[in-house]
């Protein structure tokens, strides 16, 4: 008998742990599949700007990346696209909160997410006049505008848009706006197929309190003639374009009104805040973030400091309006006639993209401005991934549309863009007739893009005449292209008083062809971030890898004569004291320990460094630190990993040596 129940304890004991077993790994393969299902669609496209929320560094990470939900379930049929499910629940969304679909539904949200890249079950849940809480300061809700504001058209462009999102978008037009500011809505179809956007959307806006008409482009050509058709039928004194996935929050009109009245040559951009395309929540964003583009030209948010720069109002006053290098694109205001007296939009450009990278540009380089106003507020629903078509093919589209805008605009620099962007290349550049928009620039007699630079975007991190563009390579003294650079600095005249990055940048210009053709592919090792994807918005260890691929961007860096080691996405080289708890959150998050990290460009002392030709060494300029390569333990990977430090000098460290091989970048 006890011997019976001491093999059933055994036998009771081995059946839980197996059936435990087989739970856990279940568990695992879930976790394991929808890791996969979701990094397989996370193609980003465009950056949300970051939520508003404290910062754990004082340079704050301006590009908020997002994980696309794809649809994991089966095929859609044709009512399913067709169809419209608007079925609003009272209080649902209120105050821009997040809406739960309930778990019955959950499978058909899944499948219904890929219409259009976002959470429709949870929009069609949310009613069309949701309230929105007041996101403005109390600096802008105070302000007073004069009575006599221009009035605006609001033009917004949709291709197969979902019914509930293109019509809370105008709902929140109509009942935001000053009736008296708000002339009409013009709704421009880029030939949708759903059925819901024909007769129904037709009679729907004709009840509408503010004159709403819309108009159908004959066959799908993306957004920029679809906008020129719009703005051609606008009789409002302002253009005001909106996506058609947007939700205007109170008193956000106003503000981009009363700016173009007091300077017509404003393109006057609101906030941008967060609808999340998963439950529809609307996150405020900061107010002080600014827009620029990055080496491909995309465009980027970032938030370090900028002065106020308009003319009229003192810089301090918080009310007033950033001026921005690039702008997103899609939510601005213009004078309308300083519109077309500007040239409206190239309207060669198809699809999607490329046209914010030209419009910014020639604004500012044709005498006109662009901004954000801190008390506007719009929020945008921001997808991972693009829901519809794209005729002509995505990469060739947007290729041709950015080459387009690089030709007329960037000078020397269309070439840089050209040849380190994939899919672009000098005959891109061929192919594309740009003889128009030339001859436009001409006509308005507009700055180059040097001057732009230099003016506008000072902080930029593109090359430069009198910057260095290129490698750094490691000198690990045994490498042919090591010892000639060595030996090459070495026997410069006065190289022990140069101390100089000019000194520097001359001294390898004249040598270039000498030391890329020396470079050993196999063995030469270039800095580079730690991880594989070039860092974007957080802290990178820094490490060497090969020098070998030039389509990558992520070893290239520019050097300014002041100093700055930067690289592509406003990246820079900065030097992070241990002391700050730096180390403890390191390892948390990268669980290797250095104090040289790739973060987001400041300027500030942490980022500046000197260059020494004698000794070839990298030295943080405040601290005196020289940058070495060294052996460190991983503690999260058990591992040991090459990663770069910040330590005393040495001269005779033969890993503390480093040389610069120049890249191309224009002709
Ligand atoms: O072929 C098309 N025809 C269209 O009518 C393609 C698009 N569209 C419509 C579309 O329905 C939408 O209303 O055009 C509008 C913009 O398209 P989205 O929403 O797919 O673009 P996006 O929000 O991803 O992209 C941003 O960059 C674009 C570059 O061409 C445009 O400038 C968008 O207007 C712009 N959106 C914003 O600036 C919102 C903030 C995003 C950020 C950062
Ligand atoms: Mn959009």
């Amino acid at each position: 008998m006890g011997l019976r129940f001491q093999q059933l304890k055994k036998l009771w004991l081995l059946y839980l742990f197996l059936l435990f077993f087989a739970f856990f790994m279940f568990a695992i393969s879930i976790n394991l599949y929808v890791a996969s299902i979701q990094t397989a669609d996370s193609e980003l496209r465009h950056p949300k700007p970051p939520p508003k929320r404290r910062s754990l560094w004082p340079h704050k990470s301006i590009v908020a990346h997002y994980i696309g939900k794809g649809d994991i379930f089966g095929n859609m049929t044709a009512d399913d696209y067709n169809i419209n499910q608007f079925k609003p629940v009272p209080g649902e969304g209120a105050d821009g909160r997040p809406v739960v679909v309930p778990p019955r539904d959950r499978f058909r949200m899944q499948r219904f997410f890929r219409l259009n890249s976002f959470n429709l079950l949870a929009s069609d849940r949310i009613p069309l006049n949701r309230t929105l809480k007041d996101y403005r300061t109390p600096e802008c809700r105070d302000k007073k505008y004069d009575s006599g504001l221009p009035s605006t058209s609001v033009i917004i462009v949709f291709h197969n848009e979902a019914w509930s999102v293109l019509l809370r978008t105008i709902t929140s037009v109509i009942n935001r706006s000053p009736r008296h500011l708000l002339k009409e809505i013009i709704l421009v179809d880029d030939a949708s197929e759903r059925s819901y956007l024909k007769r129904q959307l037709e009679s729907y806006i004709r009840v509408l309190t503010v004159p709403t008409r819309i108009y159908r482009m004959k066959k799908r050509s993306g957004l920029v003639p679809a906008r020129l058709l719009g703005a051609e039928h606008a009789r409002g004194d302002v253009l005001t374009f909106l996506d058609a996935h947007c939700e205007c929050s109170r008193g956000w009109l106003e503000p981009l009104l009363a700016r173009i009245k007091e300077a017509r040559n404003v393109v006057i951009c609101p906030v941008i805040d967060i609808i999340s395309d998963d439950n529809f929540s609307y996150t405020k964003t900061f107010e002080n973030h600014w827009g620029g583009f990055n080496w491909q030209l995309s465009f980027r948010w970032f938030s370090s400091e900028r002065k106020r720069q308009t003319t009229e109002i003192t810089a301090k006053d918080s009310t007033a309006p950033i001026a921005t290098p690039g702008m997103a694109g899609g939510l601005f205001a213009i004078d309308r006639n300083y519109f077309y007296e500007m040239g409206s939009y190239d309207s060669n450009m198809r699809v999607w993209g490329g046209e914010n990278v030209e419009m910014s540009f020639r604004i500012w380089q044709c005498g006109g401005r662009v901004e954000i106003s801190p008390c506007s507020h719009v929020g945008h629903v921001f997808r991972s991934s693009t829901p519809y078509t794209f005729p002509g093919g995505m990469s060739e589209v947007l290729t041709d549309n950015l080459a387009r805008a690089a030709t007329v605009w960037m000078d020397d620099w269309q070439y840089f863009v050209m040849l380190y962007t994939s899919g672009l290349s000098l005959s891109v550049k061929d192919k594309v007739n740009v003889t128009e928009r030339v001859a436009l620039r001409e006509k308005l007699q507009c700055k180059s893009f040097a001057w732009y630079l230099e003016n506008i975007w000072p902080e930029h991190f593109f090359p430069a005449p009198d910057r260095f563009f290129g490698k750094i390579i490691w000198l690990d003294g045994e490498t042919e292209c090591a010892q000639a650079y060595s030996k090459h600095m070495k026997n410069l005249p006065g190289r022990a008083l140069s101390r100089e990055w000019q000194r520097a940048f001359e001294e390898i210009e004249s040598k270039s062809e000498e030391f890329m053709s020396l470079i050993d592919l196999e063995r030469d090792k270039c800095l580079r971030p730690l991880k594989e994807v070039a860092p974007r918005s957080s802290l990178q260890p820094v490490t060497v890898g090969d020098c070998t691929s030039h389509a990558q961007t992520m070893d290239m860096f520019v050097i300014t004569p002041k100093g700055q080691i930067m690289t592509n996405d406003n990246i820079c080289l900065a030097y992070r004291p241990p002391k700050q708890g730096v180390i403890k959150l390191l390892k948390n998050r990268n669980a290797t320990t250095s104090n040289v990290m790739l973060t987001q460009c400041a300027g500030d002392a942490s980022q500046l460094w000197n260059y020494d030709m004698d000794t070839q060494q990298i030295s943080h300029r405040d601290t005196k630190l020289c940058l070495t390569l060294k052996a460190a333990t991983n503690a999260r990977l058990q591992k040991q990993e090459k990663v770069v430090l910040c330590m005393q000098c040495d001269f005779k460290d033969i890993t503390q040596k480093w040389g610069f091989i120049p890249l191309p970048w224009r002709l």
